[in-house]
């Protein structure tokens, strides 16, 4: 099996991390080898780029996922991104249109039916700082499921990739492929117990009541962090060197620009539309500490759908904290319990009924003492045409499918 990922430049499940081959390219490309103009797709379907500044456009990628991208394993819920958050996503410093990559049908309804993006990032893979593209939304329709599309979509932007000079990927998925450099689980920590429960999202435990349950989710109505208060456009420097700082604990991590943490974190939106919710700590003038989550809703799929059609998610994003470089501060762990329950009551006060993380990053310290209960789903990065040993943590947090 994995007849298509056989033949790419990643590594095989059998290669042995004492197997101890200096980091580097599974493959060199030639730049003179790689292909003038794309693979040809079956008949009836032609490529197009998708021009995300056209909101005729983002429209019709919201369309296409919200339909037929991501659902859990019982089919019970889907990811439902937001046109707003698409936009955000795929429109971030740097992005280029040859990079949004759609198939459509050819004659009338020119009906977008697949589509594949990248945005160009840097990652710094342990000592290596490296030029990659981040995979994302790769989604074919449910009619044409099956047929070896996504080889053909994964060899085009890969292609194109080369020909700007990017010879290296990372990206996510639930699915288990030719290897995953990390593995990290779905954490839940119940905001609105009573809705979770009725569209069969949360169990009632044995021995517990629903009313048991109500109580031990409720949060402080007030946040305790000294100094709390919304990130605004005057942070983003501080935040900036900070985040920086702190992403070095790390041995996989992405190399955020100035820019970068503009676009990723100020808010630009109007409430209703609002993706991205960051904080910042504000002790003597300085910024001690940075949190922040993004929304991501998912429709309700099944038959409880009739209880409710969406699911509001908030999804833990960056986060970093002077406490990690001052041993005379209190400890790391305690700082970070108490930034993430400060979180976890602004996505409350935000109407939120889920807050969800994985166990990377130095979530673990935190995820059982705030109750955050694991989930089924898994979640495995991938890098492409770099080998490295394993890493445990500190992975991208942001490229979640
Ligand atoms: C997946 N998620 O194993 P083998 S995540 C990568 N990522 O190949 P067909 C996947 N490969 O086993 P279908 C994959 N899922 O023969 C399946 N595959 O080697 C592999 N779902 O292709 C699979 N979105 O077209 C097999 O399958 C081959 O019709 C089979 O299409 C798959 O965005 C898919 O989960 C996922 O829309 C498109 O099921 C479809 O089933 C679908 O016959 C719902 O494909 C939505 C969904 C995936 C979310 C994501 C990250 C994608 C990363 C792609 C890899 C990028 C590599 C780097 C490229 C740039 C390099 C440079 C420079
Ligand atoms: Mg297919």
């Amino acid at each position: 099996s994995y007849k298509f990922w056989a033949t790419q430049p990643v590594p095989k499940f059998d290669e042995k991390p004492e197997d101890s081959r200096p980091d580097g390219p599974i493959k060199e490309v030639t730049p003179e080898m790689v292909p003038k103009t794309a693979a040809p797709l079956p008949e009836g379907y032609e490529w197009c780029e998708l021009d995300l500044t056209n909101d005729e456009e983002i429209k019709e990628v919201y369309k296409l996922l919200s339909q037929h991208y991501v659902e859990d394993d019982h089919a019970m819920f889907r990811f439902n991104y937001s046109a707003v958050f698409l936009d955000w996503a795929l429109k971030s410093p740097g992005w280029k249109k040859s990079w949004h990559i759609g198939v459509r049908a050819k004659g009338p309804s020119r009906l977008l039916v697949a589509s594949i993006f990248g945005i160009p990032i840097k990652l710094r893979i342990r000592q290596n700082v490296l030029d990659v593209v981040e995979i994302n939304f790769l989604c074919v329709h449910k009619k044409l499921r099956s047929r070896r599309l996504a080889p053909v979509l994964i060899k085009e932007i890969t292609r194109r990739c080369n020909l700007d000079g990017v010879y290296q990927a990372i990206y996510t998925g639930g699915v288990v492929l030719p290897t995953p450099v990390g593995s990290c689980r779905y954490f839940h920590r119940s905001l609105d117990w009573s809705k979770l429960y009725e569209i069969g999202f949360s169990p009632l435990p044995p021995n517990s009541t629903p009313a048991k349950m109500i109580a031990r989710n409720q949060l402080p109505s007030n946040t305790s962090t000294p100094g709390w208060r919304v990130m605004e456009e005057r942070d983003i420097e501080p935040v900036y060197d900070l985040l920086s700082r702190y992403l070095t604990r790390f041995e996989l991590a992405q190399e955020f620009t100035r820019d970068e943490v503009e676009h990723w974190f100020i808010n630009k939106h109007k409430p209703e539309d609002q993706v991205v919710w960051s904080f910042v700590a504000e002790q003597d003038g300085k910024i001690t500490d940075f949190g922040s989550f993004y929304c991501l809703e998912s429709s309700v799929i099944g038959e409880m759908s009739k209880k409710h059609d969406k699911i509001r998610a908030a999804y833990l994003y960056y986060y970093a904290s002077e406490h990690a470089f001052n041993p005379k501060e209190k400890g790391l762990k305690e700082r970070l319990t108490q930034l993430v329950q400060d979180l976890l009551i602004e996505a409350k006060k935000a109407k939120f009924d889920v807050f969800n993380a994985l166990t990377l990053h130095d979530n673990p310290l935190f995820l059982e003492q705030l109750k955050f209960g694991a989930g089924d789903g898994q979640l495995h990065h991938y890098l492409y045409n770099w080998r490295t040993k394993p890493i445990s943590g500190g992975i991208n947090a942001k490229n979640q499918p």
